[in-house]
Formats: C-alpha cells, sequence, structure tokens
C-alpha cells in the first residue's frame, strides 16, 4: 500500500464517517432475502454491536495482519440502529422485510417482458438495467441517510450471474463502493455445498466476484441450522482433507449429491476429479484471503459472527480499497487534465497555423487581384493539358488572375457570372 496522501487521508475521514454498504450476493435460493431479513431483525432488536474479534475464519489465515486491534471512527460499543435496506431483486414475490428502496417500485420486470418480448431472466436484467439508469438517485437517498444509519443491506437478484456479469451490476458496485466503505457477503447455501465438486464450483463463481470487484469479501456459510459449515472450513484450510474427501465421494452422497455425479463411481479417478483436485489447490491462495463464517439465517445463529466480521472487512476497505479508488481517481484526474492540456496546445497551434495562412493568404491575394488560391490547384493558365488532375504545379508559374478563373472555369467548378464570389478558406 502505497503511503497516504492529502487526498487518500481526507477520502479516509470522509469515508470514516459513513456507513458501511453489504452486498448480498448468491446463488438462487441460497438465502440472500432471508438473511438480510436477518440482518434487520438483529438492527432492529434493541442491543449493541459487536466489537471486531476475528470471526470463524479459517485458522492458517493470519488473522492478526488484516485486523487492527479495534474499529476506528465508531465507538467500542455500538448501539444497533436500523439499517437501510435496499431491493435490487423485481422478481421478488415474497419479501419478507421492507425495503427503503425497492426496485418493484421503479420498474415492473412482467411489463418489461411483455414489452421487450424477453424470458423471465431477461426481463428481470432489462429491469434491473433501466433502474440502473435511475441509480444516481438511490445513491443521493443513501448520502441524505448517512447520518442515521450504519448500515446500508443490498438484496441482488435470484440468478447471481444478473448481478454479477451484467454491466448495470458493476455499474451499481462501482458507484457504491465509490462512495461508501462497502463489502460484498457471498451467501452459500451450505447443505447444498457438500458435494467437493459443488464446493468448489461456488467457490470458484466467489473467486470470480472477488477478483472482478476487489472488495473485502465475506464467505456467508448459511443455513448453519441445517447443516454445520465446519466441514467446509476444514476444505478451506487443508487442501489435502478436500482431496480426501474428493477421493471418498463421501460427501456427494449425502442430500442426494451435488450437481455434479462421480460417474467414475466411488474414489475413481475421473477427469473431473483431477479437474478439481487441481482446482483445490489453485485455490488455495484465494482462500488465505476470505474471512468465512456461518450462520443461520432462520434462527439468528452466528449474526454476531457476521457483524464481527464485516467490521474487519470494513477496516479492510479503508486500509487496501480506499488508498486505490484515490490513486485511481487521481490518477484519472491528472490524465484528463493532461488530455485538456494537450487539446488546448492543439488548439494553439492550430490558431497560429490558421494566423500563418491567413497572413499567406492575404499577401497572395494582394498579388492576384484579392482571388484566394488552393496550392494544388493552380497551373498554368497556357496549357493544354491544364485539366488533367495530378500534374505537377509549377508554382514560380503562378500568375494572373485570368489564368486561374480559366483554370478553374475549365475544370467547370466555378460560377463566372457577375455576382461570383468564393468562399474564403479558413
Ligand atoms: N433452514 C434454513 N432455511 C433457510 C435459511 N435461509 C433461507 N432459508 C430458506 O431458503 C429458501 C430460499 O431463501 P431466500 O431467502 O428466498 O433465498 P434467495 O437467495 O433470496 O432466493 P432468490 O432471491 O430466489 O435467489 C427459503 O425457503 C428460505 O426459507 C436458513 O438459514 N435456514
Ligand atoms: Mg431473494
Amino acid at each position: 500500500m502505497s503511503d497516504p496522501t492529502p487526498s487518500t487521508s481526507s477520502a479516509a475521514a470522509e469515508a470514516a464517517k459513513k456507513p458501511t454498504v453489504i452486498i448480498t450476493i448468491g446463488m438462487a435460493g441460497s438465502g440472500k432475502t432471508t438473511f438480510v431479513q436477518r440482518l434487520n431483525s438483529y438492527l432492529n432488536t434493541p442491543g449493541v454491536m459487536p466489537s471486531s474479534s476475528p470471526p470463524l475464519a479459517p485458522p492458517d489465515q493470519e488473522v492478526a495482519e488484516t485486523a487492527p486491534a479495534e474499529p476506528k471512527g465508531k465507538g467500542k460499543e455500538r448501539e444497533r440502529r436500523p439499517p437501510y435496506i435496499i431491493n435490487l431483486d423485481p422478481a421478488v414475490a415474497h419479501m419478507p422485510y421492507e425495503a427503503n428502496v425497492d426496485i418493484r417500485d421503479t420498474v415492473d420486470y412482467k411489463e418489461v417482458m411483455k414489452q421487450y418480448n424477453l424470458g423471465p431472466n431477461g426481463g428481470i436484467l432489462t429491469a434491473l438495467n433501466l433502474f440502473t439508469t435511475k441509480f444516481d438517485q438511490v445513491l443521493g437517498l443513501m448520502e441524505k441517510r448517512a447520518e442515521e444509519v450504519d448500515y446500508i443491506v443490498l438484496d441482488t437478484p435470484g440468478q447471481i450471474e444478473i448481478f454479477t456479469w451484467s454491466a448495470s451490476g458493476a455499474i451499481i458496485t462501482d458507484a457504491v463502493a465509490a462512495s461508501f466503505p462497502t463489502i460484498v457477503a457471498y451467501i452459500i447455501d451450505t447443505p447444498r455445498t457438500t458435494a467437493p465438486a459443488t464446493f468448489m464450483s461456488n467457490m470458484l463463481y466467489a473467486c470470480s466476484i472477488l477478483y472482478k470487484t476487489r472488495l473485502p469479501f465475506l464467505l456467508v456459510f448459511n443455513k448453519t441450522d441445517v447443516r454445520k459449515h465446519e466441514f467446509a472450513i476444514e476444505w478451506m484450510r487443508d487442501f489435502e482433507a478436500y482431496q480426501a474427501a474428493l477421493a471418498s465421494g463421501g460427501a456427494q452422497e449425502e442430500e442426494g449429491g451435488g450437481e455434479f455425479e462421480d460417474r467414475g463411481g466411488r474414489g475413481e479417478a475421473t477427469y473431473m476429479n483431477s479437474l478439481m483436485n487441481s482446482m483445490s489447490l489453485v485455490l488455495d491462495e484465494f482462500y488465505k484471503h476470505l474471512n468465512a463464517v456461518g450462520v443461520s439465517s432462520l434462527t439468528g445463529d452466528g449474526v454476531d459472527d457476521f457483524f464481527s466480521a464485516v467490521s474487519r472487512a470494513r477496516e479492510e476497505y479503508m486500509a487496501d480499497y480506499l488508498p486505490e479508488l484515490t490513486r485511481l481517481q487521481d490518477e484519472k484526474a491528472s490524465k484528463e487534465q493532461a488530455r485538456q492540456e494537450g487539446n488546448m496546445d492543439k488548439v494553439m497551434a492550430d490558431l497560429s497555423l490558421d494566423a500563418g495562412a491567413g497572413r499567406r493568404r492575404m499577401r497572395w491575394a494582394e498579388e492576384e487581384d484579392d482571388v484566394p488560391i488552393e496550392e494544388d490547384e493552380d497551373e498554368d493558365p497556357g496549357d493544354e493539358e491544364d485539366e488533367d488532375e495530378g500534374e505537377e504545379i509549377d508554382l514560380s508559374r503562378r500568375g494572373t488572375a485570368d489564368g486561374i478563373m480559366d483554370r478553374a472555369r475549365a475544370a467547370g467548378g466555378l460560377n463566372t457570372g457577375p455576382a461570383s464570389n468564393w468562399a474564403r478558406p479558413g
């Protein structure tokens, strides 16, 4: 990380006063909406917020390096305050919380489907795109409420790719992250990720979102009331444990297996197994940068841990993301300034050229009875081959106005009537 510059420290001071934005992302049915409702009910219940003690992170993670002793900018014993909730899912049928901003109030995705002749996913995507065109207003509302809330929570559409791989998702994420300390909470359906292959595809997705957004990232293993998430923590901590589970095929047998069948049979080295083996080695590095918590959105178990992890992720935003953002903004501003100065230089150069050309034209005009001449069209008036294009021009014979007029007349481009008046170039 670079040394703090004045703009970095002023941006940090500004950001320290702002609420934390939590963007919930996850596969369809992972429990995003229920999770948002759980956060809502937790923050609406009188009590104090937990401190930023280490959450259930993979044990080999060097927590001390990324976690400062206490969160800055906010008191240690913070009272809970109701969050500000934004629903970005136009297709949600039942919403257990009352959103402060609801995309459904702005766009009706079923109407969008009809008007644009789209299927459900296309309709949701287009509805989100339409809403994004107004997102500056949402940002304005968030800024307005910034003093009164500690958390702004975003619920995203069911189909994960609608938010994570669409232009509107990127615009919303970048806009929010540029204005507020922002973290991504990646919700995982724990009981449905017990198969090593499903676990891996979920982790790959998480990895792609982490590297795309570069925001502080929290893995939230949801539905721990149904299945504890310890197995996942162990797989993240120890790739050999993951590979052993893969080899035994044990996890795939639970709850009907995952999305991928172990087609080679128990323990047999299939292509899928060898791919998963390699991926587990690749993802080992990725896991080191992650915080993971187990939560039950149904019972509320683990929500304290989640908020502790959020405090730490906020610090991460301030320490890593914000200086980088400020640096990029400064870089962009100085590039823009350089571009404008370059344009100005070009304009000045053009002006001086024009001034020179103007003087030259004036001289010629005096010599040639005030008839302006284009250099490459001027030839000897007496020459038979005058009309041929591309012939060499003898400037020394540039001569009388008559000659010029003859040539122009011969070329058929000159109105030689009494009112003839050539437009002057430049
Ligand atoms: N047992 C259990 N069920 C949960 C939990 N969280 C969510 N569910 C259930 O999981 C289902 C899906 O939950 P939602 O909150 O709608 O999931 P979502 O990710 O918002 O779904 P989409 O927006 O449609 O993708 C519902 O039946 C919830 O009741 C949990 O912690 N425990
Ligand atoms: Mg939902």
